[in-house]
């Protein structure tokens, strides 16, 4: 059975960024604080019930499905937190993948609920060159926080190691763990969400830290001025391209 890779190769910022840029993703050594993650659960609960209750479930796209919903992350408190948005040990990882320049330009999220059933493996990027067989550097990076505790039967998202398309049959690791647990993957990583047999809701956000040419088109992360003037030089740094709407 393959195991997620975590920070057993190294501890450091450069060792996690090594199994990153190797496997296509890395489990961080620490998790975000429990109190942030029951804020962030009881911030976000409002939001998915009210996109529940206007959308489809199937709305998003093809790979979608019924019970899997996508809602985008409004950037204002609790989602704002530094510890999230501006995480220093996600930081300090990526900018040895991404280098010093990368920005974050999406803030979504992904629930499936109770009755889920798996989606297609599939990228959330495609290859920049494809008719070039070769595997390039990282250039973007997501990272996912699930709200809730995830163990098998909940819905976890599944992910295939390494570059290329996955064999027939090949095995895909589930992500597992407690709420706040915190998942770096390349955009370019094989997966799927997979069918949730519990009787609650997985709620996982979503972020994507980029080198600054890419440009992923959707979700945007969008804030009204006050909250970019309350942002660190670095913060500022990391959402030069939100979109800032005027304070109110
Ligand atoms: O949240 C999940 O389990 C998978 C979501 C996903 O990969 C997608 O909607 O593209």
């Amino acid at each position: 059975m393959a195991h997620l890779p975590t920070a057993a190769s190294g501890p450091t910022a450069e060792g996690l960024a090594a199994v990153l840029a190797a496997e296509g993703w890395v489990v961080l050594p620490e998790r975000l604080p429990i109190e942030l993650v029951s804020a962030l659960r009881e911030g976000f609960l409002p939001l998915l019930e009210r996109h529940v209750s206007e959308r489809q479930p199937h709305e998003g796209g093809p790979n979608r499905g019924v019970e899997r919903y996508g809602v985008f992350v409004p950037f204002r408190p609790p989602f704002d937190d530094p510890r999230l948005v501006e995480n220093p040990m996600v930081l300090d990882v990526l900018e040895n993948v991404l280098g010093p320049d990368l920005e974050c330009s999406y803030f979504g999220s992904d629930t499936p609920f109770p009755g889920a059933e798996f989606q297609p493996v599939h990228q959330d990027g495609e290859p920049l060159f494809p008719e070039w067989n070769a595997h390039l550097p990282p250039y973007a990076v997501i990272l996912n926080v699930c709200l809730v505790d995830v163990y098998r039967h909940r819905g976890p998202l599944e992910l295939f190691p390494g570059p290329g398309v996955p064999a027939p049959g090949a095995d895909p690791v589930p992500f597992l763990g407690p709420a706040g647990t915190l998942l770096l993957r390349d955009i370019r990583l094989w997966h799927r969400g997979s069918p949730n047999r519990s009787d609650r809701a997985r709620p996982m956000l979503s972020l994507l830290y980029n080198r600054p040419w890419f440009r992923f088109g959707i979700g945007r992360p969008t804030m009204n001025r006050s909250h970019y003037e309350a942002l660190s030089q670095r913060g500022r740094t990391l959402f030069r391209n939100a979109c800032v709407t005027p304070a109110g």
